[in-house]
């Protein structure tokens, strides 16, 4: 039996590093694995919770198929489509609201955050979001969903929810209850210019993400403001981890060269910053620039990455039709 894996990107623009390095990178290697059966969502109903443009969200749809594919997914071995197209996504979410308590959605960090301190503003779409998300996983029956740390949380409720549907209907296993691929190392990259804030694409200022369509000298002018302190690289982990934007950019660094902090501390240990700050500009460029040009090709090939989208919602529409067609069964509809 091949693994089910199940991940989804919002086409919010600003695609970036910490997207890269969080997820998108961990997907190539699932898909490059034989194992899995690799199903990688453009999550278009999530992106309306906050308001969008239009003309911009539609060309955001492809720009996040052009990532996937130009970072190295391979839309022959992966079903890469977008969550509006299979309406089995919004119809399971309702019913799943259903299931789902207040109780477990009012506990939900990345709402607090986003909604900021005017709740009563927010939408009703980014409350319940993490509903809709277990919605897309579930319909699956996937086995693993690779995402980056900030998600965890969101995975705990999915596998609730999942346990209280088979529980409530005693359909024991009918929703397979998913586990979260999360990397041990890099799995939360942190804005270039506060250590404590992740690094994200609603962020306003462009200078706290390197986004993955970054020419060359955007590179190194964002790394050359990157927030440090003025002492030099140190020695060890221990002291490394009381310095939130050290960590953050040596984190960085070693999520590049498939290293380990240890070693890079090993490698600069001693070294100032600016010394530092050119060899992980350098490694940037040469890791993020082929997949820049790439991208920015692909989004001239706009029948191409329609094509990917339309061969991915049939494949996704017959799987997700059929669940959901059991689970109006299963509710008695
Ligand atoms: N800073 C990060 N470090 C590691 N992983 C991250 N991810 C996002 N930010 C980081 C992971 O990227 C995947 C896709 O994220 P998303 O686009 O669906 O939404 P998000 O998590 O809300 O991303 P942003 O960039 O923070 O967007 P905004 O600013 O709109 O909220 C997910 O697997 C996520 O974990």
């Amino acid at each position: 039996m091949k693994k089910k894996i199940f991940s989804g990107v919002q086409p919010t623009g600003n695609l970036h590093l910490g997207n890269y390095l969080g997820a998108i990178k961990n997907f190539v290697s699932l898909n490059n694995d034989d194992e899995n059966e690799c199903i990688f969502c453009v999550v278009d109903l999530h992106a309306i919770t906050v308001s969008q443009d239009p003309a911009i969200l539609r060309e955001n749809i492809h720009e996040t198929v052009a990532t996937f594919i130009a970072s190295g997914i391979d839309p022959k071995k992966s079903i890469i489509f977008n969550q509006s197209r299979v309406s089995a996504h919004s119809e399971a979410a309702w019913i799943l609201s259903c299931i789902a308590r207040m109780g477990w959605l009012n506990r939900m960090t990345q709402f607090k955050e986003k909604a900021g301190k005017d709740k009563e503003k927010a939408s009703v779409g980014l409350y319940s979001y993490p509903i809709l998300m277990a919605a897309d996983i579930l319909l699956y029956d996937t086995t693993y969903v690779p995402v980056g740390n900030d998600q965890k949380q969101h995975l705990e409720l999915c596998r609730d929810i999942a346990q209280k549907f088979n529980n409530d209907f005693k359909v024991e296993n009918f929703f397979k209850v998913p586990e979260p691929l999360i990397q041990k190392e890099f799995s939360r990259i942190m804005s270039l210019k506060d250590g404590s804030k992740k690094m994200s694409k609603s962020e306003s200022s462009d200078l706290s993400r390197i986004n993955l369509t970054d020419e060359k000298d955007q590179i190194i002018n964002k790394i050359k403001k990157a927030k440090t302190d003025s002492l030099p690289i140190p020695s060890s982990l221990i002291e490394l981890n009381n310095r939130p934007e050290a960590r953050n950019l040596i984190g960085i660094y070693s999520s590049l060269a498939n290293s380990t902090l240890e070693s890079s501390i090993q490698n600069f240990s001693g070294k100032n910053f600016s010394e530092f700050k050119k060899d992980l500009s350098e490694i940037l460029i040469d890791k993020i620039s082929p997949i820049s040009d790439e991208i920015k090709r692909l989004l001239n090939e706009k029948s191409y990455l329609n094509k990917i989208l339309e061969d991915g919602y049939k494949k996704a529409d017959n799987i997700a039709s059929k669940k959901i067609k059991k689970i109006h069964d299963i509710v008695g509809f």
